[in-house]
């Protein structure tokens, strides 16, 4: 079937294209590259695409057999070339066609058993039909796979990407053929000590193709991105620029806002970018009661997009957060990307309106989406009803903050997320970290990711949940705030669990906070575990009551804290954690949910609801 001089031209052409980067194990990955010719086009649930998403027939390779031979070099004939028969006739010792199926989008550990607690390589092959049309690109999207993927079409390694939760596209353009077509992918989510995250988490390490898979065809000069946002200082004028692939310099490019009749042209530059301004008369601002989208066209020679974007300003004055000029508290819950009464990775737009659905009966105007970029189904849906994002990326706990290369991934994991998502106006706040210790080394790799942010994205604010100190008092205790990553942040973030990982729930009532930063705050997790259903005396924890009695003794502490501006409650559902294994209580759940994993409501949901709903829990100025 592969002739030699086939098998060595292949040899050729893997290494050329990867270079020595086509390491799937995870001692490989150390030395492992992030992304290689990668695009990233915005704004895809707008263009055309034909979708991949469906059954996908599998091979779980926990020894990386598909690309290595025995002395693990890597092989000419691996499962990428989705072969049959072996030089002799005989049948290889694999067949995708004979394999079983997974979904796609889904993980792999919720649809099959045997592959629950499966961390390591496994190969997806789909067949799919194609015609390539005349001046087109086309291009394979991935709204995210975990963790580590490459993706070959009909034989050739077409690109590859690290991390779990922002999209890549693969440039396919030639390599699709008109007829029959295949497409290959490796993904390995196996947890290295040099990944973002880490070795690590408390949320379960999902693999596969997680997202929608989709083909998509742009012209040759195509919109690769853009930044279109109200300016701060005038309302009356969206600006920012928009980016065209392959440009040639002086091509036009149009913006237009018809139910505003507002129109602009401008032209590309040598660095592919048009420069927008677009003046507007009576705008109505997006903010949560006024949840205002408009149709946003965009043209650029022969590629046209339609966006819906809602216009709206945030920034801080001392220690407020202003939205439209106008101080705002934000009550919010944390959310992670689980899927309700399945579990699973969350994927769906009926995922999405399950959860965000459950954040406003909370009363919600604002979601923290933990800890990592959501699928854009759930930024596009905050869009439409008006609940403020905090939108993070996985640099969580533990990384190797001495470790340039860890550094890279997290930049290109933040690049990939303000890229996709800078169009939506809920969200307000970039996150940087999550509960990374106080070293030198954390600071300045944090404080670079901040200004970074900032680069990327001068129109938000930058945050981070930051962990604080406690001095016990001769009247209780106190937390302080002195991070010296609060420098680098616009609004801190603080995570405090008391009444759960330290003291009685009373314990809130004689603590004060010293927070050395005339910053706007926001408590970004609070909160205590309950089993759905178990009840007993609010003493005993794992009940119900216990879990209310921690939201009735946190309520007053928070409203003590003069600086606060929001709260995000830890957390509105249960979810899925290998750290949590108590029998009978956990069960590999995190159980801090207000809600289960089945939807029961647990009592700890209604008294944050009635504070939320009452205005009695923060203020904003
Ligand atoms: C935290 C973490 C969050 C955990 C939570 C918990 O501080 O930020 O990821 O899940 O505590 O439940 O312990």
């Amino acid at each position: 079937m592969f002739p030699e001089a086939f098998c060595h031209s292949l040899r050729k052409t893997l290494f050329a294209t990867l270079g020595t980067l086509l390491l799937l194990s995870s001692a490989a990955a150390a030395a492992h590259a992030q992304t290689s010719n990668t695009t990233l086009l915005v704004d895809i649930d707008h263009r055309a695409a034909t979708s991949l998403d469906g059954d996908w027939h599998t091979i779980v390779d926990p020894y990386s057999t598909g690309l290595y031979n025995f002395h693990h070099e890597i092989k000419a004939d691996g499962y990428f070339m989705n072969g049959t028969k072996a030089y002799n006739g005989e049948p290889l010792e694999y067949n995708f066609a004979l394999s079983p199926t997974l979904k796609v989008p889904g993980d792999w550990n919720t649809q099959r058993r045997d592959l629950f607690y499966y961390e390591g390589v496994l190969w997806y092959e789909k067949d799919f039909k194609y015609s390539p049309k005349p001046n087109t690109h086309t291009f394979i999207h991935f709204g995210a796979a975990n963790y580590r993927s490459h993706v070959w079409v009909n034989t050739k390694a077409v690109c590859e990407h690290e991390g779990g939760f922002t999209p890549f596209d693969c440039d396919i353009t030639g390599v699709v053929k008109d007829g029959d077509n295949f497409v290959v992918v490796a993904v390995d989510n196996t947890r290295s000590a040099d990944g973002v995250p880490t070795l690590q988490t408390d949320w379960w390490n999902y693999g596969g193709l997680t997202r929608d898979v989709s083909l998509v065809d742009v012209p040759t000069q195509f919109i690769d991105d853009y930044d279109l946002h109200l300016s701060r200082a005038d309302h009356s004028l969206i600006e920012g620029y928009v980016h065209v692939k392959n440009a040639t310099p002086g091509t036009d490019v149009t913006v237009s806002i018809p139910e505003l009749h507002a129109t602009t042209h401008a032209t590309v530059d040598a660095n592919d970018r048009a420069a927008i301004k677009l003046p507007v008369k009576s705008l109505s601002l997006w903010s949560p009661d006024n949840p205002k989208l408009y149709k946003v066209n965009l043209a650029a020679g022969s590629d046209h997009l339609e966006d819906d974007m809602g216009f709206r300003t945030i920034e801080t004055h001392g220690t407020e957060i202003l939205l439209n000029g106008k101080p705002i508290f934000l009550r919010g819950v944390s959310i992670h990307a689980e899927a309700p009464y399945r579990t699973g990775r969350a994927y769906s737009e009926k995922d999405v309106d399950t959860l965000l659905g459950w954040a406003k009966d909370l009363g919600c105007n604002y979601v923290r989406l933990a800890h990592y970029p959501h699928d854009q189904r759930m930024t596009r849906a905050s869009d439409r009803l008006g609940i403020l994002v905090w939108s993070e990326i996985p640099d969580y706990w533990a990384l190797q903050f001495d470790n340039p290369a860890v550094l890279a991934k997290s930049k290109q994991q933040l690049g990939e997320m303000i890229r996709r998502d800078r169009d939506k106006a809920s969200i307000i706040l970039w996150s940087v970290a999550n509960e990374t210790p106080d070293t030198e080394a954390r600071t300045k790799y944090l404080t670079t990711m901040a200004n970074l942010t900032r680069q990327l994205d001068p129109t938000r604010l930058v945050t981070a949940a930051l962990l604080v100190k406690t001095q016990k008092t001769a009247t209780g205790s106190v937390k302080i705030v002195d991070d010296p990553l609060g420098q680098a942040l616009d609004v801190i973030g603080t995570n405090e669990y008391i009444g759960w990982y330290e003291q009685k729930p009373a314990g809130a009532d004689t603590t004060t906070w010293d927070i050395r930063y005339q910053k706007p705050v926001i408590m970004s997790e609070f909160g205590a575990a309950a089993r759905a259903g178990h009840h007993g005396p609010a003493t005993e924890r794992w009940t119900e009551e216990y879990q209310a009695d921690v939201y009735k003794h946190q309520i007053p502490m928070l409203n003590r804290i003069p600086q606060l501006r929001g709260t995000s409650a830890w957390v509105l559902m249960d979810f899925r954690s290998p750290m949590r294994t108590l029998p009978g209580l956990q069960d590999n759940f995190n159980r801090k949910g207000l809600i289960s994993d089945q939807g029961e409501k647990k009592q700890a949901f209604f008294v944050l609801q009635k504070a939320y709903k009452d205005k009695t829990l923060g203020k904003a100025q």
